[in-house]
């Protein structure tokens, strides 16, 4: 049933639509490159996108042997970070990993 919404003039709005919408959610990828270690991606993995060793190992192999891998899928603001925190942090250890987002 839609709900009533602000009445003017005697005349009354019914509003159809729900007012909050769901977030667009984005993928967070990592992709490969010969120069990161397997231990620096599996690090990132576990630290910044919270997996367990297993799951970490098993996505840093998928980005490894595929090229590249899916990390998580966030909010737009959250998948933006995720992806500076990556670089930021690879660049502090003098990788050249690099991380991408993409629409659901
Ligand atoms: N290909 C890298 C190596 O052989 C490992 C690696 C895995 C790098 C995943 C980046 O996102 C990456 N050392």
């Amino acid at each position: 049933m839609a709900d009533v919404g602000r009445q003017t003039d005697g005349e009354v709005l019914e509003r159809t639509k729900q007012k909050t919408k769901e977030p667009e959610l984005y993928k967070v990828l990592l992709l490969n490159d010969d120069y990161t270690t397997m231990d620096f991606v599996i690090e990132i993995l576990e630290t910044v996108f919270n997996k367990r060793p297993a799951e970490a190992y098993r996505i840093m192999m998928m980005v490894h042997t595929q090229g590249r891998g899916l990390c998580g899928v966030y909010p737009h603001e959250v998948a933006e970070t995720k992806v500076a925190t990556v670089v930021d942090s690879a660049r502090a250890n003098g990788f050249p990993l690099r991380a991408a987002i993409e629409p659901e």
